[in-house]
């Protein structure tokens, strides 16, 4: 693609994108190959988001690894054999890698540059892009695969900088490791982050102190070693698996949600499907009945089912009970899958304190200040989340037609049309933005999903000589009418949860994924494309 005019409307690239995670990959692939020229910055000095940045022991993911990767290339696929059920945080980036070579990535990713701004300058149509490292280029398109859970976040406590020991961030571990042996850790947070590193850090720390805010429902992964028959038959049926997977709610097919509600079975039928479930390890869990995570009376089942369970993980009842989750029902966080997590407050050097009867007042130089007693520490880990589905985008200043800024149009929370895109910020995609599946999903699905449609549209307004697309404003409120209507009607709303921005003090509190399903949301991307992009303003 070439464009004709003076020096100051050229752009230097075809397309920009942020991000070397899953989405920034795929997005680079799928542009080059419609011969068009793109520049990838990224902030690390390698590809992979989120498996480049987590790699805190224990670190691997739960949706199963021959779900957890890509589906769009047959040879990339049966070039590579996962060895887990779960792949381990080192497995999953190396699967990247393999890919980055395969593709020949990495020519065109900017490594160790930080994208600062973007600003639209509506007469050229160019975004300007800007980085750290001093660059300025032109581009009609700007894509955002800046990842939803990559801006890692470190709670205000006072004194951090006075604390005498080292202190980590999982979501930016060392690249070296971190050896605990012999150590007094300090853990804060009890997320999938710090629930699959907590077991590790007990086996190495001489003593452990784990901070939690609030209990979560856990439950054991059942990670093993994958079987040769398995791994043969994924690799003649992933595709098909994969489109399968694009016709699910969650965009998986691991399991299958039974949709019998639970006042149509008996409690004896619910309780052999729940403990099947639980047994099988994953997300199947939460498919157990068909309104278990739209009823409230019906997840109560669930949840008192969970209880039990996780408290006979944990011999002294006292201890139990404070690591039971009662303030949310089950699954409306994310549900955390551990590797032995429970039975490490069986030993005697780990210690569990509840910060809300005894909020964290602030670290000092010896280690952690909570209800008036100082927790001597080594090492602090922060496992307290990120800044999540906006915090990344916003991370850039963003500016869109007439001087708009994206950090004041979101200030009230985000606001997209289908999460792909923001009325005053033509051709400025966002992947799994905040108002699609996401988060909810098996997230590589979710990606290849907005990748594939970004690549059509583009290559329709490029070939068919359209310059700009921009979500109208009315299109853009009734998505988030929708998306807000559909989330009141679940049980999401009844947790604190990140889903909600509500982990970052004064943040909006608005539910930001799309809740309606893979399948639903993928039927309504298919129907706007279909219909000459509805809802978008096409613009010569
Ligand atoms: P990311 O992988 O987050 O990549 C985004 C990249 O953008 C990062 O490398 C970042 O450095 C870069 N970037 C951001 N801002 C800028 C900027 N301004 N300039 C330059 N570069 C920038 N999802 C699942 O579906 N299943 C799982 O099992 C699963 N496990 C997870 C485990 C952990 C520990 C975490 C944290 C998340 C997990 N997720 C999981 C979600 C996971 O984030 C996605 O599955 C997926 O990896 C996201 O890919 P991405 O490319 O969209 O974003
Ligand atoms: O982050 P989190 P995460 N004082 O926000 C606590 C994915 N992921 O990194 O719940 C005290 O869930 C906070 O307490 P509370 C997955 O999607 C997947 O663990 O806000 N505590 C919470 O306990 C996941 O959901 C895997 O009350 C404070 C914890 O810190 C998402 O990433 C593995 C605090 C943060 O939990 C995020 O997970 C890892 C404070 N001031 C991540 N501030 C897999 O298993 C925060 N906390 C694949």
């Amino acid at each position: 693609m070439t464009q004709e005019g003076s020096a100051a409307s050229r752009p230097d690239f075809d397309a920009i994108i942020v991000g070397a995670g899953f989405a920034g990959m795929y997005m680079l692939h799928r542009l080059r190959k419609l011969g068009l020229s793109v520049r990838v910055f990224e902030t690390g000095d390698g590809v992979g988001g989120t498996w480049y940045w987590n790699r805190y022991p224990g670190a691997r993911c739960d949706v199963e690894s021959l779900e957890y990767q890509y589906g769009f290339s047959d040879e990339i696929q049966k070039g590579w054999t996962w060895t887990e059920r779960y792949a381990a945080q080192p497995e999953i980036l190396r699967y990247q890698n393999y890919v980055a070579d395969k593709l020949d990535l990495r020519k065109d990713i900017q490594f160790l540059t930080k994208v600062t701004a973007a600003n639209y300058d509506a007469q050229s149509g160019l975004w300007t892009v800007e980085t750290d490292k001093g660059d300025r280029l032109r581009t009609p398109f700007c894509i955002m695969a800046t990842g939803c859970l990559s801006a890692a976040r470190v709670p205000d406590f006072k004194g951090i900088d006075e604390f005498s020991g080292k202190w980590y961030h999982t979501g930016n571990w060392p690249h070296e490791g971190v050896d605990f042996t012999g150590k007094r850790v300090c853990v804060i947070g009890t997320g999938s982050s710090g629930i699959q590193s907590i077991p590790i850090i007990a086996e190495q720390a001489s003593h452990l102190t784990i901070f939690q805010r609030t209990a979560n429902f856990t439950l054991p992964a059942g990670n093993r070693p994958l079987a040769q028959e398995e791994i043969t038959r994924t690799k003649e049926t992933l595709l098909a698996d994969r489109e399968r997977a694009r016709q699910t709610r969650g965009g998986l097919i691991c399991f299958e949600y039974n949709e019998a509600l639970a006042e149509e079975m008996t409690p004896e039928a619910r309780e052999k499907e729940l403990m099947t479930r639980w047994t099988q390890g994953g997300f199947a869990f939460l498919g157990a009945y068909g309104d278990l995570m739209a009823k409230k009376e019906a997840n109560d089942i669930a949840a008192d089912f969970a209880r039990a369970q996780m408290r006979a993980r944990v011999a002294k009842p006292e201890i139990a009970e404070k690591l039971m989750p009662y303030d949310h029902p089950v699954g409306v966080k994310r549900l955390c899958l551990d590797t032995g997590y429970l039975e490490i407050f069986n030993k005697p050097n780990v210690e569990l304190v509840d910060v809300r009867e005894a909020p964290i007042e602030r670290i000092t130089k010896a280690g952690v200040m909570c209800g008036g007693k100082e927790y001597e520490a080594d090492a602090i880990v922060f496992a307290t989340g990120f800044d999540a589905m906006t915090g990344a985008i916003l991370g850039v200043d963003i500016t869109g037609r007439d001087g708009q800024k994206l950090r004041e149009k979101w200030a009230a929370g985000p606001r997209t049309y289908l999460g792909l895109g923001s009325a005053g910020f033509p051709n400025l995609f966002f992947i799994t933005g905040p108002g699609s599946p996401s988060v909810l999903s098996n997230m590589i699905v979710s990606i290849e999903q907005h990748v594939d449609w970004i690549t059509d549209c583009i290559s329709k307004l490029t070939s068919g000589n359209i310059r700009s697309i921009e979500a109208t404003k009315e299109a853009e409120d009734q998505w988030v009418a929708h998306v807000n209507e559909l989330a009141a009607e679940s049980l999401y709303p009844q947790a604190n949860s990140w889903y909600m921005g509500a982990n970052i003090p004064g943040k909006p509190q608005v539910f930001m994924p799309y809740p309606g399903g893979v399948d639903v949301y993928g039927q309504k991307l298919a129907e706007v494309a279909a219909a000459d992009y509805e809802g978008f303003l096409l613009g010569a």
